[in-house]
């Protein structure tokens, strides 16, 4: 879809601003392609620049982070938080430790993540951080000092009601409490609402660990509804063995789906008898460990390709869950050509702009990420609301809290569609009911 060509200008000066931000292109181009449709239909949206308003961000934070190695050599690395958009609430959203971390990836994800965090209807505005530190092969010793010294700086910029991160990609419990551990010993409080994704035992909540991948598939079982069908017996993929991948694969198959392939950086692995999730989750929580760990674990029913694509293996049933790009146009038809019936993005902007258009034009249903993968940062937000009542639910509740959430969201963005004359749209939806939000905040707060 071209972009509108009152919003032409917008987006040549978000290209020129941010030169060089390709990813952070790409999301301001998609969000942008859906707007059209709202300029026409109310064209007050357009004044005051509130459009050119959200996709810059209110603060950009870049800082040195300095850490001693299990060697005693002095390491360097680069830190980002870029608080986007604070008009439904404090910044919220995840911290990335990834040797491809720079500033434009974390403004595309801070920028994804006003429009759903919107979508949720939970009170958080939209922020992501990270750092091109590699966890990968590091010690607990130094992951321990890498995130001291990253909250070390970072904790100036937090705060329960300013802005409070989260995990994500290479950001799991481990780190979040070395960076809950040391925000608490520099600011002498016990302020638990300032990160989510804590432990149970310190003011973390039941189901966040899952919420993701879990409410990811209840995006998709939505969508599946809506034609009055199911997951039953149906051939899944996932791609990634994190965090997002694991509980998405764990959710596919209470449902009755069959997820028959996983994978990560290195390659995937087919198991025809169906993921043996116990074993996934020993090779990966607990060991640590790589995809060929399990395949070679498993035996005789489980094979790994080793540099393969994880969307050659035929299924019905998607679910990207590793990384932005992951699944290109090529990688599209051939999952169209296998059949795929659904594709639901657990990762952000997993699927790149020619993937997306061959699945809505196949007639595919397609679940962005901003709307199918923000289960997370809705748990996250509950976890702040059991912190700020100094109260803890149990895990029936707040999994329940999280499906009727995820119920809500694809209902809000399938009528959105409808409304704005693009039935099955889930992105236009997504991007036009996260941004209305948004803007009426906005609006009501005048030019700040
Ligand atoms: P994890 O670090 O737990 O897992 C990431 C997985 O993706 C690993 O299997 C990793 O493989 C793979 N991966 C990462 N980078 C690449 C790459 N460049 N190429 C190929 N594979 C890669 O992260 P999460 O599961 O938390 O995050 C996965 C996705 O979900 C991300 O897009 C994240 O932004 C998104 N997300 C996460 C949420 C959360 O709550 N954690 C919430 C919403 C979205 P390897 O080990 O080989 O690197
Ligand atoms: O991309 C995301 O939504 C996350 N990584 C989770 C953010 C959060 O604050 O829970």
């Amino acid at each position: 879809m071209p972009v509108d060509e009152k919003l032409e200008p917008i987006l040549a000066e978000v290209l020129s601003r941010n030169a060089g931000e390709e990813e952070f292109h790409q999301a301001v181009r998609e969000v942008l392609e859906s707007l059209g449709r709202v300029v026409a239909k109310h064209p007050d949206y357009a004044d005051d620049a509130l459009i050119e308003r959200i996709c810059e961000p209110e603060r950009q934070i870049i800082f040195r982070v300095p850490w001693v190695d299990d060697q005693g050599r002095v390491q360097i690395n680069r830190g980002f938080r870029v608080q986007f958009n604070s008009a439904l609430g404090p910044y919220k959203g995840g911290i990335r430790f990834h040797p491809s971390v720079n500033l434009g990836i974390i403004k595309f994800l801070g920028f994804e993540q006003i429009f759903k965090n919107a979508l949720t209807g939970m009170p958080i505005g939209g922020g992501k951080g990270g750092s091109d530190f590699n966890p990968r092969g590091r010690s607990d010793g130094e992951i321990m000092r890498f995130c001291q010294s990253f909250m070390t700086e970072l904790h100036r910029h937090l705060g329960e009601y300013t802005d409070v991160p989260a995990g994500d990609i290479g950001v799991g419990g481990r780190e979040i409490g070395y960076m809950f551990g040391q925000y608490k010993r520099l600011t002498n409080r016990y302020e638990a609402g300032v990160l989510t994704g804590k432990g149970l035992v310190y003011g973390g909540s039941q189901a966040r660990r899952e919420a993701t991948g879990y409410g990811a598939v209840y995006f998709v079982e939505s969508m599946l509804a809506r034609r009055g069908e199911g997951l039953e017996g149906r051939k899944a993929v996932v791609s990634g063995s994190g965090n997002v991948a694991i509980y998405t694969i764990e959710k596919l198959q209470q449902l009755g789906g069959v997820v028959i392939a996983c994978s990560d950086s290195n390659g995937y692995v087919v198991d025809e008898a169906g993921i043996d999730l116990e074993l996934l989750k020993d090779v990966k929580e607990v060991r640590r460990g790589r995809i060929a760990d399990y395949a070679a674990l498993r035996g005789a029913s489980a094979r790994y390709i080793e540099g393969g694509c994880v969307w050659d293996v035929p299924c019905e049933v998607a679910m990207p869950s590793a990384t932005q790009n992951e699944l290109t146009g090529k990688n599209a038809r051939t999952l169209v050509a296998n059949g795929v019936v659904v594709v639901g993005e657990g990762a952000n902007m997993p699927s790149t702009p020619d993937a997306v258009r061959i699945f809505q034009s196949a007639n595919v249903l397609f679940a962005p990420g901003k709307a199918a993968n923000a289960g997370g940062v809705a748990t996250s937000a509950l976890e702040m609301q059991q912190n700020a009542s100094r109260d803890s639910w149990s895990f029936e509740q707040t999994e329940a809290r999280l499906a009727a959430i995820m119920r809500g969201i694809h209902d809000r963005c399938a009528e959105t569609a409808e409304e704005y004359g693009a039935p099955g749209d889930y992105v236009l939806g997504a991007n036009i009911a996260g941004f209305v939000r948004v803007a009426e905040a906005m609006r009501a707060f005048g030019v700040v």
